[in-house]
């Protein structure tokens, strides 16, 4: 293969590299090409020592004036913390050095000299605010504490599929413009479509209900965007859900899935990230279930004297159930009809087939069983202020057979945040969108 020249000076062929490259929790012996970035770095005149860290660990590079090439020792000293740099050099064996072993550099090249002064602290020990870190997010990423909350989100998501394919269901894309609200009247982000007047999606619930009425079971990794102007520790104005729907379903069927996914999840989490819950400091067990109903969950949230809400729990009573019931998801059903959006069943005039998850106290998912009926849906549309007009084509998906149904959406990063003890949802998300919030 032929390369031209980047006209690179320290260029590294990256074809040669990605062939030879050790990790680093794989090195063994003898002689290995490594790269990564500066983690720390000590000068004591006559030896000096570069802590390397990859993806996969850390080692010792050590050099003694006089014993490596001059112009290796030099870069050694000139290199800045957080500079990527490749290396190569024989492996020896290292009583003093951490992990046991060192690389004796022959040849280094600094790929990407990090300008100084670093603007947060990215050591293991940083005491950097939040906001600052998110206006520097790309360098907060160097933390291995921060990589692993998002490896765990990773094996959240992957775990999420995992169980959904194994309960039968279809992996469905839905689109992010719409036409008009699907989780009522407020909250939402306009877009110019053209000549039309168009909004990003607060939730793809009418598509996936649609889709549920033909292919039975469907689920969704889908964004949504809210424009509540709220700014607090637990909502984004940007963030992630897992959807589920499911036909010949009522609340009941739906809260049994979606607790054995949350137990599929954790139980997942626990097995395969150790070492990042570990990093993190975090304890997981699988979760149990708990049924209540919303008049049981205000009687007991009274008789603690945390306030409930007319027809919504107030965090402090999301709270106050999870400290009740521990390592559980809490579902909260026979919830106050006017609690809930347009398209969840009622059950009766005063309650609805919808429900609540809670876990490690707040709300981690919401859901129930909807209406498939037309006329009851433009009654319900009605009695929420929509204009059932603007739904004629949602409406009209239930004119030609459609069963009934019932589904859920998870919120992905509050999940995050709950399985990891997290204080800020932001935590949770590797750039959030929030009020204050478009960069980076
Ligand atoms: P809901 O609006 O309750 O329901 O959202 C479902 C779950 O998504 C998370 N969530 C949020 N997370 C961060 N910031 C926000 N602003 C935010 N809003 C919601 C929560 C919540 O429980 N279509 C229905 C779901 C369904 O019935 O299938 C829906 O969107 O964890």
């Amino acid at each position: 293969m032929s390369k031209t020249s980047k006209g690179n000076v320290n260029e590294l062929d990256l074809m040669e590299f990605y062939k030879e490259r050790t990790y680093i929790n794989d090195i063994k012996s003898g002689k290995v090409e490594v790269a990564g970035w500066v983690h720390d770095k000590r000068d004591l005149g006559k030896i000096r020592f570069i802590l390397l860290r990859d993806k996969t660990g850390i080692i010792q590079v050590t050099a003694i004036k006089g014993k490596v090439d001059e112009g290796v020792f030099k870069a050694m000293g000139s290199v800045s913390g957080e500079s990527v740099i490749y290396v190569k050099g024989e492996v020896k064996q290292s009583k003093q050095a951490p992990g046991g072993k060192e690389i004796v550099p022959e040849k280094i090249i600094i790929l990407a000299q990090a300008e100084m002064p670093l603007p947060i602290d990215v050591s293991d020990f940083s005491k950097t605010e939040l906001p600052k870190r998110l206006d520097y997010r790309f360098l907060d990423l160097h933390r291995k504490k921060i990589q692993a909350i998002f490896k765990v989100q990773s094996t959240i998501q992957e775990a999420y599929v995992e169980f959904m394919e194994k309960e039968g269901a279809v992996f469905a894309q839905f689109p992010s413009i719409i036409s008009s609200s699907s989780e009522g009247g407020t909250e939402l982000f306009e877009a110019k479509y053209f000549e039309q007047k168009a909004y990003l999606s607060q939730s793809c619930q009418l598509y996936k209900q649609m889709l549920a009425c033909s292919m039975e079971k469907v689920f969704a990794i889908f964004t949504v965007w809210r424009a509540e102007k709220h700014n607090t520790i637990r909502h984004l104005n940007e963030s992630r859900q897992f959807d589920y729907e499911q036909a010949f379903a009522d609340e009941f069927v739906v809260m049994d899935v979606l607790g054995r996914c949350v137990q599929y999840i954790v139980k997942k989490v626990i097995e395969e990230n150790k070492s990042e819950l570990e990093s993190l400091d975090v304890k997981l067990k699988v979760p149990g279930v708990k049924y209540m109903t919303f008049k049981e969950a205000a009687v007991i949230a009274k008789k603690y004297k945390v306030h409930v809400g007319k027809d919504d729990l107030s965090g402090d009573a999301e709270k106050k159930l999870s400290e009740l019931f521990p390592d559980n998801v809490i579902f909260v059903h026979d919830w106050p009809l006017s609690g809930k959006p347009f398209y969840i069943m009622p059950k009766g005039k005063e309650l609805s087939c919808g429900f609540d998850a809670i876990y490690n106290g707040m709300e981690i998912s919401s859901g129930g069983q909807r209406i498939h009926l037309p006329g009851l849906l433009i009654e319900r549309l009605k009695a929420k202020g929509l204009n059932p007009k603007d739904f004629k084509k949602y409406v009209d998906s239930f004119r030609y057979g459609a069963p009934p149904h019932g589904g859920f959406g998870i919120g992905v990063e509050r999940l995050t945040m709950l399985i990891l003890n997290l204080s800020n949802i932001r935590e949770a998300v590797l750039f959030p969108r929030d009020r204050d919030r478009l960069v980076p």
